[in-house]
């Protein structure tokens, strides 16, 4: 099947729409004449000697990128070059890592693999889009967690759960979409943020889906995964425990013999027609999911007998943790759901086989603005796990509102689990190195739909590309992560890279501002999970409270007097934690009930905080569409009226959460605002 390389000529788009969906990689015409000048020998000519698929895609993006910016197609040639880049493999190299070093006139880039060649090509045409110098570049890559994958949660019938930038690009009405030209520039774009794995449908997998594994469907899946692979990326799929049902065995017992041979027969399938499949992920016993407490059976039992099945051949089960079935009545003060992953796995930690690997999700809930860690993290020491994130934002404004999510996620990264002393760090944990893992990494469920710009908003692809890179290397800042994207994606005009920076760095903050305050999290719609609902989760069966009443507000999870979830923590986070006096403000309510006249530690009272912040927010908003608005001549029109008309929703929205929480609050409380400011 032939690609197109370059998106300028993808059908159906206008010109503008194009310069939306190149996202990161517009290599857009360089007319500075210097720098063309300064970069002009190390174009000339490309020198490589081994040919794989993977070079061969690098080697055509350095063609496309050097054509469209300056105009220069390079030689490329086996021979030793003086003028050019050199690439070269050294097996000595980790994994997936290069290596950059320039003299004045070549670019040796030196990788481990045709993966590290790839990425290393990226680099250099990243570079190049922000007009950095090619000049004395000595560096070294090495990506800091093994696998650094992407979750889709499309569903076959052409839907994505939780997807707000429009329908599948995989699937219509249960088939392939035969036009994969969309898949390939995903891959491109995934491969440019460095990710290399990627499961193609939806955890919860719906009946029909489960021929995915079978012959109707695995033609269509090993062609996905080839252009996955193409890419440096593995697919994966997501299964249905109960899959052997489906196909007329009477149970999905994993010590049942026909079970056992049903996914060995399928394993044996699967790798024959695509021999480096990535292998399964699975949602069992979790929100109506089948899985192995029908028979009895625990979580490592359910998960080693896939495990065995596609051990000989190298597959992985990544089986989730997202287990929390504590069906409560909203009086209980003493089931907590927040504990439930933690004491589902725990005792079974050291129970798993070697190739299962166990995903939890960032935080003991549900990808709220603000949460702790998960406690699992830092605790299960004999288990190989992934931490997993959520690029989609289901919580987090749906992508109509602007947010900015690598600081959440590198504070999630930066988090002291104390697990062997002080220093024990999540993002150490995660990347295998404290416990040493066999398998590790970072998953993520993708933000991406069949809107021509990817992600419905704009900057939502800000949040995908820098998942892609923080996970590649924690390190980097989450400024220095916008700071690339934004020069990417604008171009360097000194004046568009500030005020965009001004509004993305803050926009966590702000969205946390004028929504849930404190930690309480929830807050929203029951079924759509979109604007306020204070109420909205307060009286479901699954768990989640804030418990505001007259006297105050907050979940007591302390030890001594609440659900004890403090109490799965190491000792030193505990004692933080379970103390009020302690306990950071931006997590006072979801550790403890306290009266609304509570002093946090900023001075203010928990009521006027919220009434504060929900003030603060909207005013941020206002801001963030000023900004916007002084941009309004140097952006092009597609891409200035698609972001400024969800400013102006978000704004909207901004306003209906204020007014919301202050009413319910001021109504709860009886307190006034201390500024006299109306609340309605
Ligand atoms: C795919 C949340 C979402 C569900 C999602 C689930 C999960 O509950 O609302 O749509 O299901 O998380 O992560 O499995």
């Amino acid at each position: 099947m032939q690609f197109r390389q370059s998106e300028r000529r993808i059908d159906g788009l206008t010109v503008d729409q194009l310069t939306s969906y190149r996202a990161w990689l517009q290599y857009r015409e360089k007319d500075q004449e210097k720098y063309t000048k300064t970069v002009a020998p190390y174009l000339k000519a490309v020198s490589v000697t081994v040919d794989n698929d993977i070079i061969e895609r690098a080697l055509d993006e350095w063609t496309v990128g050097l054509n469209e910016m300056f105009k220069q197609r390079p030689a490329v040639v086996r021979e030793t070059i003086s003028e050019g880049l050199a690439i070269t493999l050294d097996p000595s190299l980790p994994n997936e890592s290069y290596q950059l070093k320039t003299t004045e006139k070549r670019i040796q880039l030196t990788a481990k693999d045709a993966n590290g060649v790839l990425y290393g090509v990226f680099h250099l045409l990243r570079l190049l889009q922000m007009e950095e110098s090619l000049q004395h570049l000595s560096m070294t890559e090495v990506p800091k967690n093994p696998v650094r994958m992407i979750n889709q949660w499309d569903d076959m019938n052409g839907e994505v759960e939780r997807g707000y930038a429009g329908e599948s690009f995989f699937y219509k009405d249960y088939q392939f979409i035969k036009d994969r030209q969309r898949i390939y520039d995903y891959a491109r774009l995934l491969a440019a943020a460095g990710i290399n794995a990627i499961s193609i449908n939806n955890v919860n997998v719906h009946e029909n889906e489960t021929d995915l594994i079978f012959d109707r469907y695995l033609m269509d899946v090993k062609q996905t995964s080839d252009i996955f692979n193409q890419f440096g990326i593995t697919l994966f799929l997501s299964i249905n425990y109960a899959a052997p049902m489906e196909k007329g065995i009477a149970s999905a017992d994993p010590l049942d013999k026909d079970v056992q041979a049903f996914w060995k027969a399928r394993a044996q399938a699967i790798y024959q027609v695509i021999p480096n499949f990535g292998g399964f992920l699975v949602k069992a016993d979790s929100e109506n999911r089948p899985g192995p407490f029908t028979y009895g059976r625990n979580h490592a039992e359910g998960a080693n007998m896939l495990a065995e099945a596609l051990e000989p051949y190298g597959g992985l089960v990544i089986w989730r943790c997202f287990v929390y079935n504590c069906k409560q009545d909203w009086r209980d003060r003493q089931t907590d759901r927040a504990r439930a992953a933690y004491d589902h796995f725990m005792p079974l930690d050291g129970a798993f086989k070697e190739n299962v690997v166990l995903q939890i999700k960032n935080g003991p809930m549900d990808f709220q603005v603000r949460e702790p860690v998960s406690p699992l993290i830092g605790s299960l020491e004999n288990t190989n796990h992934f931490l997993e994130f959520q690029i989609a934002q289901e919580y987090l404004g749906q992508q109509k509102h602007l947010v900015y999510l690598v600081p959440q996620w590198k504070e999630v990264l930066s988090f002291d689990t104390y697990s062997k002393g002080m220093g024990t760090y999540v993002k150490d944990i995660v990347a295998g190195e404290v416990f040493k893992n066999g398998h590790a990494g970072i998953v993520a469920v993708s933000n991406v739909g069949s809107d021509y710009n990817w992600t419905g908003h704009l900057f939502a692809q800000l949040n995908l590309y820098g998942y892609g890179r923080m996970i590649w290397n924690p390190e980097l800042t989450a400024e220095a992560i916008a700071l690339e994207w934004v020069k990417q994606t604008f171009g360097n005009d000194p004046f568009v890279i500030k005020t965009i920076m001004q509004m993305v760095m803050p926009s966590w903050e702000i969205y946390e501002n004028y929504t849930s305050p404190l930690g309480i999290g929830w807050m929203v719609n029951i079924s759509h999970h979109y604007g306020p609902n204070i109420d909205g989760y307060e009286y479901d069966k699954w768990g989640t409270y804030h418990f505001a009443d007259r006297n105050g507000v907050g979940v007591d999870r302390t030890i001594e007097t609440g659900t004890g979830f403090t109490g799965q923590f190491h000792k030193e986070n505990a004692r933080v934690y379970n103390d009020l006096t302690r306990c950071p403000d931006e997590l006072l309510l979801f550790f403890h009930h306290v009266p609304y006249t509570h002093q946090l530690h900023s001075g203010k009272t928990v009521i006027q905080h919220i009434y504060d912040t929900h003030f603060r927010g909207v005013e941020q908003v206002k801001a963030m569409i000023d900004a916007w608005q002084s941009l309004k001549e140097a952006i092009d029109p597609t891409r200035y009226t698609s972001v400024m008309e969800r400013l102006e929703h978000q704004l909207y929205m901004a306003k209906e959460w204020r007014d919301t929480v202050n009413t319910y609050f001021y109504r709860k409380s009886g307190i006034n605002d201390l500024h006299g400011r109306t609340i309605y």
